[in-house]
């Protein structure tokens, strides 16, 4: 199994490829990467970071993969540098990925009802247009909003209008995955789709904002479904172990802006991985 992971690479704060490479690898599986932009921190929390645009290596690069005819069982796509990186992630996917491949697309826009530094409306339209092309989706409830054209403020702790919320999601791609939707009884994924059903999976709540739980939440999905498991075991999965990776750093007090202590959780990885 192959994977290609294209994110951004930021050299601290534990997010993006930092996490997919170490977490996807864990899961024994291939992962190359395609890093959209390199930035010195990730812009949540942090100021005076650098940020370099990487678009101009896209074109070269997918020559020479398509010249050494790379073809990849998985790609999985998630913080894009611009507007314009969505078009070239179509074709990165449209030359490299194998007929019976998957595409997950994780829609980084934002979180806590507003868009990360950098990004619009064109940005949310050209990140639209991708998850339309995309087996998977896993937005949180700020990006489905967003994707959606829905008023967070409505949807934010409206348990009763996640589903519409979900189903507004199943018009853009077959199996969407609503993450950190934030629930009386805990903090629910909401997965699976069919004409007009949906499952969903809570977990303990767990007050504060966590830097790059998004990011271990795909990447694990990633990594497990490329590890042969089921759509449904590794949502579960990914939810529980992004879960611990929370409830680690809650006690360890660190800063939530340096990310998810999830290393200390790869061996459990492994186990999910051998289930
Ligand atoms: O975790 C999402 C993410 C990814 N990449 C960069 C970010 C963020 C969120 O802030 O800034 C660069």
């Amino acid at each position: 199994m192959r994977v290609l992971a294209i994110n951004d690479l930021s050299c601290v704060g534990k997010c993006s490829l930092t996490v997919a490479l170490p977490i996807i690898s864990a899961c024994g599986v291939t992962c190359d990467v395609l890093p959209t932009a390199l930035l010195s921190t990730h812009t949540g929390g942090f100021t005076n970071y650098t940020f370099r645009d990487l678009t101009e290596d896209f074109a070269p690069t997918l020559k020479q993969w398509s010249d050494l005819r790379l073809a990849y069982d998985i790609i999985y796509c998630g913080y894009l540098g611009n507007a314009a990186q969505a078009e070239y992630v179509e074709k990165f996917k449209n030359a490299l990925l194998k007929k019976d491949g998957v595409f997950i697309v994780d829609p980084v826009l934002g979180d806590n009802g507003k868009l990360y530094p950098g990004f619009n409306a064109s940005f949310v339209a050209a990140m639209k247009r991708l998850c339309a092309q995309a087996d998977y989706i896993l937005p949180n409830v700020t990006e489905a909003c967003a994707l959606t054209g829905n008023d967070f403020s409505v949807y934010d702790k409206a348990d009763s209008r996640r589903e519409e919320l979900f189903f507004a999601l199943l018009n853009l791609c077959p199996h969407p995955v609503l993450t950190g939707a934030d629930e009386k009884d805990g903090m629910s994924v909401y997965y699976a789709g069919g004409a007009d059903k949906y499952k969903k999976t809570t977990h303990e709540k767990i007050d504060g904002a966590f830097h790059g739980s998004g990011d271990v939440f795909a990447s694990v999905f990633t990594g497990l479904l490329a590890a042969g498991k089921n759509m449904e075991y590794a949502v579960k999965s990914a939810a529980d172990f992004t879960c611990r990776c929370i409830a680690n750093k809650k006690k360890s007090g660190g800063e939530t802006r340096y990310g998810l202590d999830f290393e200390e959780e790869i061996p459990f990885l492994v186990k999910l991985t051998e289930k």
